[in-house]
């Protein structure tokens, strides 16, 4: 069997030796239309017809892997990839530390892994329900395009997490299955099942802030979930992240040439103060004061999702050897965490204080610091941006109590300085801190869709570089095919 190359003679392109597992090949073909019947409803409204230019991966080796060419979304080759088995692989932490690694579901472990594997698989439709509308409103082909590959991507994830449940877990990862297809984001009786992906993502500002914080909490879980002792996941999710990087890339050009415009906007007008909102508003760009408010929304957003900082669930999937921390074979301690600690953020007695906690109950908030750091990484690249065109500005991270929904902050309120304050100066000081609807409706405003090729919206600069090395004026879309 080739496990590099992708085998697209089949409906279901798969490098698993689909062929030779009729009972999973009849699965999933039982699945499939629903599935597409999913992506004409919930997926991206309107260009179903139009000819978009994709990528599609064609190998799981990392040097080779995508094919660029145009494609109707609908029949994009949605397809089974796991990245090719390490040999002799063991399992890298947890009791088990040591063993050689799982190609079945241990028993003790499947009512846990079934979960986590649910919850990422709701995540990746969700995302595409979220974005549907933003087509419409596309500031360029350019940016049209790269919505739909992540679009379509998570579509691919979807079915990923799908072919674990369906090979793995009969009859109720089959139901599971379906559950995925029939939640909604932001549905009353049938919601997705982590809050960030019940948010609108009403306007652009908003796709590339969730691409670059959500999109960046997938990577760090995909990364933890990589590391299982549970090999066919750990293969699947080894290559979403060869995908999973795009979506980053297009989050952090995408706020990157926004601030880019903006600042370059206000230098032509000779405006100094990036506090004097109407000014800046004027010109048409979006003023920085209301970026730092998408991100202080976003990034809060995405922080609920590693969950409780102290969490059994959590030291209980990394013990029994399902989900591991960021980067795990190259931290150098013992990878059991019986008596070792980790300072948490916790709320005492009225006060935000650092506590020493079992390292193995605090592995969400050891996986969150990860992420904050690399997330500000991405905030140094974007102030770096702003330097370089010397408008006198900084964007920055909000404390970890601001705007939390779940975990120790929950229930208190919080500045983006870490200052806690009552309810009542919480709602005066609400609108300084995240978008006020006044501010969606001005970013709302700029929404006018661009389909020229070579064209970009006012509000945003070109990129640098075209997709596949395309030049500037390439049509990424043809959109009345
Ligand atoms: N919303 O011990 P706790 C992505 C629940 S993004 C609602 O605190 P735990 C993507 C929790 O389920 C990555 N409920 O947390 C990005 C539990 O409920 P039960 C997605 C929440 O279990 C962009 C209870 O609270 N992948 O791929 O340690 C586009 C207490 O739980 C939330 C994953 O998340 C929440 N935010 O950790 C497309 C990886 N947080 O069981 C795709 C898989 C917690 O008591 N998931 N709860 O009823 C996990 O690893 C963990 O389940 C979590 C939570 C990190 C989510």
């Amino acid at each position: 069997m080739d496990i590099i190359n992708v085998d697209y003679r089949e409906k279901i392109p798969n490098n698993v030796n689909l062929t030779e597992d009729r009972r999973v090949l009849k699965a999933l073909e039982g699945w499939h239309p629903g599935y597409l019947n999913w992506w004409k409803d919930m997926g991206p409204d309107g260009f179903q017809e139009a000819m978009v230019y994709l990528r599609t991966a064609v190998s799981v080796d990392p040097k080779g892997w995508a094919k660029f060419d145009y494609v109707k979304m609908p029949d994009y080759r949605w397809g089974i990839l796991l990245a090719p088995p390490e040999e002799n692989r063991k399992i890298p932490f947890g009791e088990h530390y040591g063993e050689p690694a799982w190609q079945e579901v241990p028993g003790e472990i499947r009512a846990t892994l079934r979960r986590l594997v649910v919850i990422q698989g709701d995540t990746e439709p969700a995302s595409v329900e979220q974005q549907r509308h933003l087509g419409k409103t596309a500031p360029s082909l350019y940016d049209m395009r790269n919505l739909f590959q992540v679009n379509v991507e998570e579509g691919r994830h979807l079915w990923a997490m799908v072919y674990i449940l369906h090979k793995y877990f009969g009859r109720d990862g089959r139901e599971e299955a379906d559950e995925l297809l029939r939640r909604r984001s932001g549905s009353d009786d049938a919601p997705r099942m982590l809050g960030a992906f019940n948010e609108a993502t009403p306007d652009w500002l908003s796709f590339f802030m969730f691409t670059f914080f959500t999109d960046r909490d997938g990577k760090m879980q995909l990364e933890s979930l990589a590391q299982s002792g549970f090999d066919p996941l750990s293969r699947t999710c080894r290559f979403m992240l060869t995908e999973e990087a795009h979506h980053m890339f297009v989050g952090e050009t995408g706020i990157g040439r926004t601030v880019q415009r903006t600042c370059e906007a206000m230098k032509a007008a000779g405006i100094e103060d990036p506090n004097d909102i109407a000014k800046v508003r004027a010109l048409g760009v979006i003023d920085l004061p209301t970026i730092q408010k998408k991100l202080n929304l976003h990034y809060s957003l995405s922080l609920d999702l590693f969950g409780s900082e102290v969490s059994t669930n959590a030291a209980n999937a990394f013990s029994s050897g399902i989900k591991g921390r960021f980067r795990e074979t190259t931290i150098d301690d013992d990878h059991r965490l019986e008596n070792s600690t980790y300072p948490v953020l916790k709320y005492i007695n009225g006060e935000i204080k650092l506590v020493d906690e079992p390292a193995l109950t605090a592995l969400n908030m050891r996986l969150r610091d990860d992420y904050t750091q690399d997330c500000a990484k991405g905030v140094e690249r974007f102030n770096k941006i702003i330097e370089r065109t010397g408008v006198n500005f900084k964007l920055a991270l909000p404390h970890v109590a601001f705007n939390r929904r779940i975990g120790e902050f929950k229930d208190v309120e919080a500045t983006p300085s870490g200052v806690l304050l009552d309810p009542a100066n919480w709602a005066k000081e609400k609108d300084k801190h995240l978008p006020s609807s006044s501010d969606g409706d001005f970013i709302a405003s700029l929404m006018k869709p661009v389909m020229e090729p070579g064209q970009f919206a006012p509000w945003i600069s070109p990129p640098k570089v075209g997709i596949d090395n395309k030049p500037g004026d390439f049509e990424y879309v043809q959109i009345a095919a």
